[in-house]
Parts: C-alpha cells; structure tokens; sequence
C-alpha cells in the first residue's frame, strides 16, 4: 500500500467519483412504461406508494435507483418481498441485484415515508405556508420515491393524492375527484423532473382556451385566498402565449387542463411541470398598487417561458443535464420572442443583451466560466446559470441568423416532427439545422462546446471607392479549457454616409477565420461602419484605435437602434471610465445626450435606456478588461459626477421632459404608458442629483402605482433624505410579502456606499427579515451586494458579513446558499488587498465543516 504521498488516496476518490462527466453517459438498462404513484400526505410522516412497469433491456442487468433521505418501508418485485439480500441501499440510492429480476417486464412496487415539514431545501416535497408542494428539476424526485431519477428515463405518470386539503392537484388530466382524494394521470411520456404535486387550500383563478384545432383548455391560476385579484394579468399572459405559439411555432397545448400555482418559497423563478407549472409568487401576482412595470414585464415573460417549454423541454427533453442548455436556451429564446413580439423589439433586445453583459459576461470573465454545454460537473443545481441560460439562447438566435427566418421555421418543424417524445442532445439539435439547410455546422458547435465571451477586434480602410473591414477572433482561455479554435460568428454590418444616411442593407458576414477582411465596392465616400447591429453575436467588440468609430455621430444616427443605444453605452463607458481615473466628463457626450433628450421623435422607452447610465459593476467590469484595477469609490463618484454633469448641462430640458412624460389616467401596464414612466423616472433619476430629491419626494408621496412608489423611494433614499419614506412604505406594505421584498432590497441598492452595510445589519434584525424565506433572503443580501461600493468595502466587512450569512443559510438550503455565493466570483477584478479579503472568505467558506456539496463545489471552483 502507498503511504505517505501528500494527500489521502481516499478523499481523491470521492472528489473523483463526486464528478459527473458527459464522456460516461450510459443508457439506462430499463425501460418504465408506466408509474403509478399513491401519495398518502401527512407533513411528518407522508407515504409514497409507486409501482413501476419496468422492461429489461439488457439483460441481467441490476436495477439502480436514485433516493435520498427516504425511509424504506417495503420492496417487492411482482409482488414478492425482497429479502434483504437481494438488493443494496446507500445514501444516494438502491440497486437490485440481477439475480432478484425476472427477465420479462416485471413490476417493482416501493412504499417509503418522507417528512415534507422538515424540508427546508425546498427540493422535493416540501411545505409552504401550510400547502404541500414539489420541486423535482434536477433531481428533486430521488427526494419523493426511489425511481431512476434520470432525464432520458420518461414514463407515463398516474398519481393518486390523498390528504386533508381542499385541493390536491399533480400532472396530466384529472381523473377522479372527492373530498380528500384525487387521482390524476397524464398521457404523455415524460421524465421525473417534470413531475409536480400541489396540496392546499388555495383559490382559483381561471378561464380558458381554444386551441388551433378547436380543443377546449380549462385555465387555472392556484393562489392563497387573498391573492385570487392579482392573478388576472398572469392569465391572461397565458392566453397570448398560448396563441402565440400556435402561430409562430405551430405548437399546439396538449392536455385538458393547464394549472399554474403559486407559492411563496421557492428557490427560482418557476417551473414547467407538465401541466402543472409552479411559480414563485413574484412572478405570478401582480396589481399596480404592488408591482412595477418591471415585474408586469417579467410575469408575462416568464409564463412564457413556462408554457413554451411545454414543447420545448417537455414533449422534447434532454437527454442528461449536460444538454440544459438544449431545453433552457431555446425556450428563453422563445421567450425573447414573444416579448419582443408583445412589446417594443428593440427595447427589448437592449434590456436582453444589458442583462447578458451584466451576467453572462461577467460570468464568462471569472472563474465560474463554463461552456453553455458543460462536460462535467459535481452539483448540477450549480448549473442554471446565465451561461446555459442567456448565452443558450444567444446561440440559437445566431442560428437564426445563419439560416434565415424561413430556414429556422423549416429546422423547428424537423425539431418537433423528428424528435417529439425523445430525450435529445446538442449534436441532435444541430443536426437538425444541417439536415434542413444543407450547412455544415461543425465550426457553429464551438459556441456549445467552449467556454469565453470571444473579443473581436476590428479596422477599417477606403481607398478607391472600395471599403475594407478586418476582424480579428480571439476567445481567452477559461478554466479548463486553454487555446480555442476560431468561431463561426454572424456580424451583422450596416454603412453609414456622412448624412447618416443607409449605403446598405445590413448585412450578415460570416465570420469563421481568426482573421477575416470583408470588403464593399463602389462607394463613393468613406461610410461610417455599424458593425454588430442588433448585437448578432454575443462578443466583446473592439475597435483598432486607429479608426474608433464615431459614437456621438452613430447615437444620432444609426438606423439599427441597438446599435445606436450601444453607440451612447460606449460614449457613457468611455467618459465615466475616464473620470474614475481623475478625468472630467467628456462634453461630446453631454451634448449628444442634450441632442436626444430634445429630440422629440424617439420612443420614450428607447430614450430611458440611452440615459441609464452604466452600472457600477458593468463600469468595473470594463476597467477590468482595459488591464485597470477598478476603485468602487472612485467608480461611485464619477458615475455620481457624470449624472449630476448631465443633470447641470441639461436641467431645463430634463424638467420639461419629466413634466411631459406624466400618464394620465388609470395605471395600464401597457408598453407605451410604461415606457412613457420609464422616461420620466430616468429624467427623474438625473435630476435628483441637483434637485436633492424634492421631485422624488412629491412623486412619492402623489404616487399612485408601484413603478412610480418605488422608484421614486430609491432616488429619496439615494438623495440621502428617505427614512421618512422608508417609514411611511412600510407601514403601508408591512403585510404584504411581495412588496415588503422590495423595501429591503431598495434601501440596500440605492444608499449612499458607506451606510450600506450599517442598514444591512440592521435590517438582519427586523421582525419582517424572515431569512428561511429565498425571497426575502435574496432581496436583502442581494440588494446589499447590488450596492457595488457598499459590498466592497476595503475593510473587508462587507464580504464577511455576507459569507457570514451565506453559511448560516447552506445548511438549511445549499441551492440558493450556492447561487448566491457568485457575488465573489469576481475577485479578480479587483486590487490586491480586495482580492484577499474576498479570497479569505472563499477559503473560510471552503473549509467549513459540513459544507454542501453546492456550496463547497462554487467556491472551489472560485477559488481555483
Ligand atoms: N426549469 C426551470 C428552472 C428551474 C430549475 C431548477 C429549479 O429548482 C432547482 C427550479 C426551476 C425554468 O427554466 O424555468
Ligand atoms: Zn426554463
């Protein structure tokens, strides 16, 4: 035996075997054509009865079951007991030996006993506010029964509830109902993590719909009693999601009935269980005394999502976690979509790609960097992150832009006809599009593959009427993954004449060398490049300092208005960039801004985006990717500077406009009245930086709807001058959970850097801080962190007390303990004595006892 060799042979193994890896993927030697599960609820005791039709596919095979934390009460195969002899139990699951198995299609039957009350994880069965409920995606189902918890392992589910609530609801169409019993069974084959189980005394809202072929669907939203007038927004969603995809995708619903429930813990945003989506409660009620144009825009997406993946997840599923991104990133895709389709498109692709550079790109700049497909990984739950998610769904829309409109309709259409019913993966997927439009996409399955946001730097030259632009690729290397081949990367590319005027169609180049010139001929004049219009890839651009492209001149000009609002993100970088270095605010800048506050024509929406300024995080981010170490106060103070420069330059202008953007009537959640208030709150925002809040306050206190409360409450507490409205909003909304979620994470967001963390503490000791609660958790510690020089404050107190917070949570649940431990993934941004201060509470968190394997897995991997 080898002994003393630096490390314990033992520990290396479990670290080994704790991985999973897509290279070892196996079927499954089984197939289950049927389940029928029986659930007897009781929250300390309840009793889990399944059946399984199970037919041997190999043969002598043994049986491997997935469970955990289950107590075992019986096990028989066609109807035998086993003795104990004949299978194995462990931790994580059973395995019936071969010998116990008949070699025909037999019938395995378990009975085990699970305590929802004491789940605290919230993955499983467990209990909110007195109403049973599941969560199974990933592997929450191992939590309810022993079954092979597995994606590619699908059955047709018939479930009978029994229990003391007035409304026990699962999957599928219901069967047979009475008081205290249901039985539900749904005809479509799908895997255990779709499964879903709703147990409570709970109202509906409902309605219904016609699907294309004439079906009738019965609609429900399950609310608490109380909550049934804030759900008509959610369903109605529904309906034109419904509608939607029937037009655009030809999908129709497939079942009687589609029930969505609302809950209050939940770890994420919703659920797609077949039939049965669950939702946190955020994202489902909404009435505008409570929710913000914001949140409007949310629920509607996220129903979306939640319905879309119906066809997008459910009736084709992933073959093994590793093809998430598969499910996830078309059906945010397709969420997108419809919004963009329901609302302002342009808008919309803005707030997308904001979103993705806030947390995907960041994502991709640290140590958490990982390809939209992983190939390994310990925790799936550590998984559902911006990479699979936002970036899965950059990948199909670059798709679509390869193929054409038409040749993606085409390529869906073989989709669903091929591959309905299956558990499909990646190459699948891509195969489809090959199969359709005769491409090779062999280079196109780096995007899944490879992890890094590829930077694509870019020159120009004219001469001889012809016009040549060169772009360089390169993709740095991320954990794991060193030197990476070129990309294929459609750049969409317009030219501009000096009147700003079209000289072309966009156009897509197909970019697949590491270097590539592209050339135009038969101009007249040198045109002004718009390059990457509607950002067709999701890459870091760079110009050749020789020729920077002329920002003022594109934000003023640029008929492609992604590209225009990026033109005034770039000139606002640029600027407040140069100003945390000790510069003073560029006056192009401040007079383009001028130009288009004046400039009656554009939407009131697209005009609130262009005068956001940069986030504290996002201006960090682009210091750090200058080869600059970011100072968070100096960041603080020149993004205060740049807005109170803008406000000066232009107060009269932004008075006027502030005046001008108020909605009359009744509050509608409709884009244009919403994008009308997103204008006047931006106006609102700048000016409170001279106006030291009055405006704030007088809105505040006029107020009438949530967007106007709320925002206005941040710019009096930023102002410095909120603990009166802190006050008065919380004695108005102290009974209401949603609303509540909002005054904790505002006053962390919107305080002045050093009060962040004292108002953090204190709020850590409210009545109201019910931190077992993810919503109310997140919104607090989230919030503290979202305050970018609050959290990284030199002393190093903010980082403890947030890993300090992050520990007490793990224990009761890893999952979100983990998630929201990515606050420190980007230590390396910083100066030294940040970068150890944050190292020490990675390590002090790694070294803990007892640690989840979620959270031990983010900060190993932080860590390095
Ligand atoms: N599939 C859901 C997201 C989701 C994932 C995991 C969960 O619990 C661990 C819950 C929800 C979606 O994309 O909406
Ligand atoms: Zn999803």
């Amino acid at each position: 035996m080898l002994t003393n060799i630096g490390f314990n042979p033992e520990e290396i193994m479990t670290q080994n075997t704790l991985t999973k890896r897509l290279s070892d993927y196996q079927p499954y030697p089984f197939e289950l054509e049927m389940v029928r599960l029986d659930f007897r609820l009781d929250p300390d005791a309840t009793q889990v009865r399944a059946r399984m039709a199970m037919r041997p596919l190999r043969a002598a095979s043994a049986l491997e079951l997935d469970g955990e934390g289950l107590v075992l009460r019986k096990i028989a195969v066609d109807g035998r007991v086993l003795a104990a002899s004949e299978y194995t139990q462990s931790d994580t699951g059973l395995v019936i030996h071969a010998a116990a198995l008949p070699a025909q299609t037999f019938t395995l039957e378990t009975e085990v006993e699970i305590a929802p009350a004491a789940n605290t994880a919230l993955e499983g069965l467990y209990m909110s506010n007195g109403m049973y409920c599941t969560q199974c995606e990933a592997e929450g189902f191992r939590k309810i029964t022993y079954y092979p918890d597995r994606p590619d392992v699908m059955a047709r589910f018939h479930v009978t509830v029994a229990g003391d609530a007035p409304v026990l609801l699962s999957n599928g169409n219901p069967v047979a109902q009475e008081t205290g019993r249901a039985e539900w069974v749904d005809p479509w084959p799908k895997p255990a993590y779709l499964f879903a189980l709703v147990a409570g005394d709970l109202v509906a809202h409902s309605g219904s719909f016609t699907t294309m072929s004439g079906r009738e669907v019965a609609l429900n939203i399950w609310v608490r009693k109380g909550d049934e007038t804030r759900c008509a927004f959610a369903l109605e969603a529904l309906k034109r999601s419904m509608t939607w995809d029937e037009q655009v995708y030809g999908r129709e619903y497939d079942l009687d009935i589609f029930n969505i429930v609302a809950v209050d813990d939940f770890n994420m945003g919703a659920m797609e269980n077949k039939g049965l989506n669950i939702f946190n409660s955020k994202w489902v009620l909404a009435s505008p005394e409570t929710a913000t144009d914001s949140d409007y825009e949310r629920i509607e997406g996220i129903i979306a999502h939640e319905y879309f993946h119906n066809w997008t997840g459910n009736r084709i599923t992933c073959r093994d976690w590793f093809q998430l991104c598969l499910k996830e990133g078309l059906t945010v895709y397709r969420d997108q979509s419809f919004t963009a389709d329901m609302r302002l498109g342009p808008v919309k692709r803005i707030e997308d790609v904001s979103a993705l550079r806030a947390r995907q790109f960041r994502e991709d700049r640290g140590p958490l960097s990982h390809p939209p497909r992983p190939d390994h990984y310990k925790e799936i739950n550590n998984f559902y992150t911006a990479t699979v998610y936002e970036k899965g769904a950059e990948i199909v829309g670059m798709l679509r832009q390869l193929v054409g409109p038409q040749g993606y309709r085409d390529a869906l259409d073989l989709y669903f006809e091929r591959h309905d019913g299956q558990a499909c993966t990646i190459e699948d997927w891509l195969k489809v599009f090959e199969d359709s439009s005769g491409r090779d996409l062999r280079q196109f399955k780096h995007w899944y593959t490879d992890a890094g946001t590829p930077r694509l730097q870019v020159s120009d030259d004219f001469k001889d009427g012809t016009y040549t632009l060169e772009f360089t690729q390169k993709t740095d290397q991320t954990p794991g993954q060193g030197d990476k081949p070129a990309r294929h990367i459609p750049i969409a590319v317009g030219l501009l004449s000096d009147t700003g005027a079209d000289l072309i169609e966009t156009k897509i180049l197909e970019m697949t060398e590491p270097r590539q010139s592209f050339v135009f001929e038969g101009l007249s004049q040198r045109p002004v490049p718009s390059i990457l219009r509607g950002f067709s890839a999701p890459v870091v651009l760079e110009f050749d300092t020789g020729h920077p492209p002329d920002s003022a001149f594109l934000l003023a000009h640029d008929s492609d208005p992604f590209n225009r609002w990026e033109a005034g993100r770039r000139l606002a970088l640029q600027t407040v960039v140069a100003m945390a270095q000790g510069g003073a605010a560029d006056p192009s800048y401040v007079a383009a801004i001028g130009a288009l506050i004046k400039d009656g024509a554009a939407d009131p929406a697209f005009c609130a985006l262009c005068l956001a300024l940069p986030s504290e995080d996002q201006i960090a981010q682009a210091l750090h990717e200058a080869g600059k170490s970011p100072d968070p106060v100096a960041i603080h103070r020149a993004r205060e500077a740049l807005a109170t420069a803008l406000a000066n330059a232009h107060e009269d202008a932004l008075s006027a406009l502030y005046d001008a953007m108020a909605v009359s009537g009744p509050y509608r959640p409709d884009p244009e009245p919403a994008g009308q208030r997103s204008l006047r709150l931006a106006a609102l925002a700048l000016l409170r930086r001279i106006d030291g809040g009055a405006r704030a306050q007088a809105l505040f206190d006029a107020a009438d709807n949530m967007t106007e409360s709320l925002a206005a409450l941040g710019q009096v507490v930023a102002a410095g001058v909120g603990e009166a409205a802190l006050a008065t909003f919380r004695d108005r909304w102290q009974g209401d959970r949603l609303v509540m979620d909002k005054w904790f994470a505002i006053q962390l967001t919107a305080s002045a850097p050093d009060q962040a963390l004292s108002r953090a503490e204190k709020l850590v000791q409210d009545p109201l801080f019910d931190w077992k609660n993810p919503n109310r958790f997140r919104s607090l510690m989230s919030g503290f962190a979202a305050n970018h020089a609050g959290f990284h404050r030199v002393d190093g107190a903010g980082y403890r007390f947030y890993a300090d917070w992050l520990l007490r949570l793990d224990p009761l649940n890893p999952q979100v303990a983990a998630r929201m431990s990515t606050a420190f993934e980007t230590w390396a941004r910083y100066d030294l004595t940040r970068q150890s201060l944050m190292r020490a509470e990675l390590a002090r968190i790694a070294q803990t006892e007892g640690l989840s394997r979620d959270l031990s897995e983010m900060s190993a991997r932080m860590l390095g």
